[in-house]
Order: structure tokens, then sequence, then C-alpha cells
């Protein structure tokens, strides 16, 4: 079944991708149950509440899409999943895949704000969230929005419900009707960081992200042997498939989750679980090189530091053989799709100076000017991107999928890029508006539209302002109504309305006019030289 508003690949594309043998017709239903069939008692997850084999997993995957099939959901039906790194994001997502409902994957630091959105947007039938998580209280959350969002039928809570339907009650040992699920369908929506207004969703197939997890794990040397520990949330797009956790699944390996990123958390775990691979944002990175230098732990299980989602700095990226005696390797993807690696066997300088190049020789990438023409070999333009596992448009969005694609269907993915010779790309900069904050994604238009929600804002931008230890962060510029106010009681608003804390910004700056562009259009850049300037005083 083909789910509306989902645009896919051209059939002479599709075609050409099973040609290719990078389509092979499985769906994750089967994923799950052949490596159950093949693994057995091997444990798949370890988490802080135990370990888990594949073949367990599976049968807990199989009693809760009978229950799921019993609240009445279906084949087609969204399900925004809201969970932490715990097992029953597992359950659950492999649950719906059997079921063929689509979970919407939200990540735990997703607030009021963005939850009903998604909500929304994707007309979801259930909502599946923890009751606490990290000091937040969802169960208040999920009640607000299941109020404003007619299509939401069943909120499903892992832990305490109060009023919502436990998760644990939905577990059932009667045999759920399996669906028909053809490798094409859409699997799952994912988010996009966005750079317009609200979050666009990434319809992806089984075909395609199976095709990108098979392949990671060609280019990664992901085995059986392989223990991946996740200190990333799982539901984005890196620790979930470059090659990520879903990687490892498809490989046999073993997950080893972690709540959170800090090194007493992490290298206790690498330690403890003689951990192989992982997979972090730059930030992250540099707090493990500065930690590691004062402390024993047993890290050298370790064979691969993944570093993406931001531009890891040349200066840094040096430190990490060093510092921990394994080797790094720079992952520039997307939820779209694209993800390019630097290879294990690539000279120092290539994985230090470079993002990587695409993983599929069947990823087309241009690199253009403002007029789409291919700019000369090794100039800065934007990169577009075309291939077996990017998507061909957002879901429902036919209006902003004409201007994100090209007619013969490329995804602008608003980076600045340069190729080096060997065709490896180096990211420059970004030509959307955007702010990557340390690997989170903040479109400002969305938080610009808070802000002048804000009684004494009159205008509002947001640009970034350059940060040692997160890359970037967000500043907003306020053209104030009359009185301004106290930068602190323009967040506390922020924060009220629901918005995820990592896009409220880190500094408000009040102004009286924006300086334009030659078009009278605000001019960010000259916002950015602004703050960037302040800062340096
Ligand atoms: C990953 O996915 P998203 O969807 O959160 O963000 C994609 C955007 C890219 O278009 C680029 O602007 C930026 O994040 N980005 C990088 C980067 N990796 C991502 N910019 C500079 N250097 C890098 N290494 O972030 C994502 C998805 C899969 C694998 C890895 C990252």
């Amino acid at each position: 079944m083909h789910v509306e508003g989902c645009p896919t690949w051209p059939s002479e594309f599709a075609d050409f991708y099973r040609q290719q043998n990078c389509w092979r017709g499985e769906t994750f239903a089967e994923m799950l149950k052949s490596r159950a069939i093949q693994y057995g008692d091997k444990t798949v997850i370890t988490s802080n509440t135990g370990e888990i084999s594949y073949a367990h997993l599976q049968e807990r995957v199989e009693q809760l899409a009978a229950g799921f099939q019993q609240v009445g959901m279906e084949k087609g039906d969204r399900v925004v999943v809201q969970l932490p790194n715990e097992v029953a994001f597992f359950e659950v997502i492999f649950a719906l895949f059997n079921i063929g409902a689509l979970p919407v994957f939200a990540l735990p630091s997703h607030r009021y704000s963005e939850v009903r959105h998604f909500c929304e947007f994707s007309e979801a039938k259930a909502l599946i969230i923890p009751d606490t998580y990290a000091g937040f209280d969802y169960l208040s959350m999920a009640e607000l929005v299941k109020k404003e969002v007619r299509t939401l039928k069943h909120v499903i809570v892992e832990g305490d419900a109060e009023q919502f339907v436990p998760l644990l009650k939905l577990y059932k040992d009667t045999p759920f009707v399996p669906s028909t699920i053809h490798p094409s369908d859409v699997a799952f929506l994912q988010l996009s960081g966005g750079s317009t207004g609200l979050s666009k969703l990434i319809p992806r197939t089984h075909d395609d992200y199976i095709y990108s997890l098979r392949r990671s794990n060609e280019v990664c040397a992901l085995t059986e042997e392989s223990v991946y520990l996740a200190v990333l949330p799982i539901a984005h797009n890196f620790p979930l498939s470059s090659p990520g956790v879903l990687g490892t699944i498809y490989a046999g390996g073993r997950i080893v989750l972690s709540s959170g990123p800090s090194p007493d958390q992490a290298f206790s775990l690498i330690e403890k679980e003689r951990v192989t691979f992982t997979a972090m944002v730059p930030p992250i990175a540099i707090m493990w090189t500065e930690a590691v230098k004062n402390r024993h732990d047993d890290l050298s299980s370790l064979e691969v530091i993944q570093v993406g989602g931001a531009k890891f700095s040349a200066e840094s990226a040096k430190r990490i053989q060093p510092a921990f005696g394994c080797k790094l390797q720079q992952v520039f993807g997307m939820a779209e799709g694209l993800v390019n690696y630097t290879r294990f066997d690539d000279p120092e300088e290539i994985i230090v100076h470079t993002q990587g190049r695409p993983m599929s020789p069947y990823d087309e990438i241009r690199v253009v000017d403002e007029d789409d023409q291919d700019v000369p070999p090794g100039e800065v333009g934007e990169l577009l991107t075309r291939g077996p596992y990017t998507i061909r448009g957002y879901y429902k969005a036919d209006e902003h999928n004409a201007k994100s694609f090209t007619d013969d269907g490329f995804y602008r993915t608003g980076d600045l890029v340069r190729l080096n010779k060997e065709g490896y790309i180096i990211v420059e900069g970004r030509d959307k508006d955007q702010i990557n904050r340390g690997g989170e994604k903040i479109a400002a238009e969305e938080v610009e539209n808070h802000l002048l929600a804000h009684p004494s804002v009159f205008d509002a931008a947001v640009v970034s302002m350059p940060d040692p230890y997160l890359g970037e962060r967000s500043c907003a510029f306020i053209i104030p109504k009359g009185e301004h106010q106290a930068s602190q009681e323009i967040r506390k608003f922020l924060h009220e309305r629901g918005l995820a804390a990592y896009k409220i910004p880190d500094r408000v700056e009040w102004i009286n006019s924006f300086p334009q562009t030659a078009l009278g259009k605000v001019s960010k850049k000259k916002l950015r030289q602004l703050i960037e300037e302040q800062l340096s005083h």
C-alpha cells in the first residue's frame, strides 16, 4: 500500500536500484525475524535494565504487535514514538513494522510544540512516550496534545501510565495477524532538521533504508562480533542507521544502550561490555578527548569512533586516534538520505580534513552555483544529491518539495561544500536558514515564529554565533515593541510555549532595526557578523 503524500522514485530509477541489487525486497519485520532464527539466544541489546536475546526480542515484538492490533492499530497508521534509549524503543518500532504501522521518530528532547506538530501533521493515531525521562513529565505534555489532536486515539506510556494505556499491558500472547508489507512501502517517517518553519517529515521505505544499513555495514565493517554503543538518542538517523543500532541488528552484533553520552556513563560501559564501535557529535568527542586524559578505564576494545552531525574541526579530529588508540571515522549524513563516510584505510590527511565520500556507488552528487550550474572542480557550491536511499520528496509538502528538489529529483541539501581531488567532501558552510547547535538542528524560522507571539516582540531574526564547544549556538535579534524585556523573560516565554530546550536562543540581543540585503531582506549574514564582533570584544 502506498501511503498518501509520500513522493517516490520514478520507476526507471526503482528498476535500476533493484537491478543493481541495492533494493533486495527485504522488510524490517523479516529482517528481525530472520536474525532471531539465526542468532537465537545471542544477546542483541544490553541496557541498564538487563539483556535481551534476538529470539526473546522477536517474541516480545510479536506480543506487542498483537496488542497494538487489539487496540485498533492498522497498516498505514502513523504512530509518534518518543522513547529514550531503552529496549522498549526496539520492541515498539519492530511491532509497528510487523503490523505495517509507521513510526514517526520524535526525539526525547522534543516538547509540546514539536510533538503536537508531529501528531497533527502526520494525523497520528497513537503517541508512545515514557512517563518521565530526564526530569520531564511526558504525561502532562501528552494530555495537552491529546486534547488538541483529533486523530490521536491512544497515548501509550512506558512506565506509570495514569489515565493512559500502559505499554506493558499491550504484550499479548494471542498471535497477531501479519500484514502484507511491500518492501517499497514507507516504513517510517524521520524528521528533517528543518529550515523553513516546522520540521518536515521524511518518508523512508524498507527497501531504501535497509540498503543504507547494508551498505553502511560494508563500509564500516560491522559484523556479528561488533558491539555498538549508542550514546546519542537512537531515534536520530545517525545512531539509528549509520550503521547504528539497526545496522548492528542487520549484522547480528550486539547493541549497548547508554542513557547519555557522559564519560562516566560511557567509559564504564565500554570497559564492561567490550564495546568496539560508537558514534557521536563533535561536542561529545571533544568532551571525551579531554576526559580520557584523567581516567583509567580500559577502552582497548574500542576500534572505531564515528563523529558526525556537525562539522568536526581538523584540530579536534587529529586528537582522536592518539587519545583513544582507535580509528576515527567522519560521517556527514542527513535524515533525507545521503551518508558520506571517510574510509578506514584512507590516509590520515583525508580522515582528519574531510567529511568523507558517499557510501554508495549509486549516490549521485553535484556541487552547484546559484543557477544550478556545476562549479569548477574544487570550488565551493551547494551539494545536490540523488540516489538509492535519498528521498524524492517530503511527506505532504508539495510546495516545499518544489523548492527542495530539482526537477530531475536531486535533493538540495543546503550544505555548502567543495570536493577535493579524490572526490571527498569538505563541508564549508550552509546556505539554509538553520543553526547546527552541536549536531542539533534549529530552523531559525520556527523559533522566530514563536518569538513573534510575544507581546513585546515587533520582529525577530535568529542566527548562529560561533562557539568553541558546540560549534554554533543561537542568537535571537529582536526589535522590541515599546519597552524591551529582560532576555530571561523571552527565554521563559519560549520554554512555556513548549519549545525543545535546544531551540531556545542562547542569547537575546535587542536592536532598533535589522541590517538589510540589497534586495531589502533581513541580512542574516550581517547579523552574524554583528554578534561575532560583539563576542570577540
Ligand atoms: C545528520 O542528519 P540530520 O538530518 O540531523 O542533519 C543533516 C545536516 C546536513 O545537511 C548538514 O548540514 C549537517 O547536518 N551535518 C554535517 C555533518 N553531518 C551532518 N555538517 C558538517 N559535517 C558533518 N559531518 O546529522 C546525520 C545523519 C546521518 C549520519 C550522520 C549525521
